[in-house]
């Protein structure tokens, strides 16, 4: 037990979470690793949701309301943070939620599956049972998709991606939208919106957003996606790396 006065609580708190998830079978070995870069950047940012952040989030709900389908990818770190965060966002934006590992084994598949299951959502795409269709015809487990999930969205919420794996789904036409602390990474690059933030932190908002917008014009969302510069504002986010003693 971690006593909620400790200093680090919350941040504790997240790598119970991460611990919990590697013994039961369901994180990459190297979750770990990526999770840690992750707490690095957030240390660097002071833990705090920042405006660049809460700007992009804007964007990205807007995005996600105007698609037709809608898809939220989650790994087995997403799952481990904000299972029903996710799940949640997902019911707001009406999203598909589909598994997509980038390390992808059944044994991880059939377990993740189980996970949504008992946290009340039957409908993940993805699992075994699913059917898989491969984008830009690459025949590998990198590119594979379920038919009417990824393969067919418009729109993809890929949190904590890898860059190789956020390639081929950029150059498969869609759009893209990440949720990655570092804003160096290839994924954030590449993407068409970057959400600088925690996904502890960025999901929940997502999802208080995601009530506001919906009451909004469709006009007005277009307004919000068309003047977002990606690259710009990744530059600010950058900005809010400060090195203080
Ligand atoms: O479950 P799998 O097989 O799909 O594998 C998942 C990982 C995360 C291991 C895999 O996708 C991977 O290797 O990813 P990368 O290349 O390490 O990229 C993950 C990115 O997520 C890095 O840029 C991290 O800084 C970032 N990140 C880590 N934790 C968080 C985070 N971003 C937001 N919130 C976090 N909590």
């Amino acid at each position: 037990m971690i006593p909620k006065s400790h200093p680090r609580y919350e941040s504790l708190l997240l790598r119970d979470k991460i611990v919990k998830a590697s013994k039961e079978g369901y994180l990459a070995e190297s979750a770990m690793i990526a999770h840690g870069r992750g707490e690095a950047f957030d240390y660097l940012i002071g833990e705090r949701t920042t405006y660049p952040a809460k700007r992009a989030m804007y964007v990205a709900v807007a995005a996600m309301l105007l698609s037709n389908n809608p898809v939220i990818s989650v790994n087995g770190n997403a799952t481990a943070l904000a299972c029903d965060e996710i799940i949640e966002l997902a019911k707001s934006v009406n999203a598909k939620i589909e598994i997509n590992l980038f390390y992808r084994t059944d044994d991880r598949v059939k377990i993740i599956t189980q996970l949504y299951k008992d946290h009340g959502y039957n409908k993940i795409l993805g699992s075994l049972d699913d059917d898989i269709e491969y984008l830009n015809e690459i025949k590998n487990s990198r590119s594979s998709a379920s038919k009417t999930g990824i393969y067919s969205a418009d729109t993809i919420l890929i949190p904590l991606e890898d860059g190789d794996r956020a390639e081929i789904l950029k150059k498969s036409g869609k759009n893209i939208i990440t949720i990655d602390l570092n804003p160096l990474s290839r994924t954030s690059k590449m993407s068409d919106v970057s959400i600088m933030d925690n996904i502890v932190r960025a999901i929940p908002f997502m999802t208080k957003i995601a009530e506001d917008l919906k009451t909004q014009d469709k006009e007005i969302l277009m307004q919000l996606v068309n003047e977002f510069d990606n690259e710009e504002n990744l530059k600010e986010s950058l900005a809010q790396i400060r090195v203080k003693e």
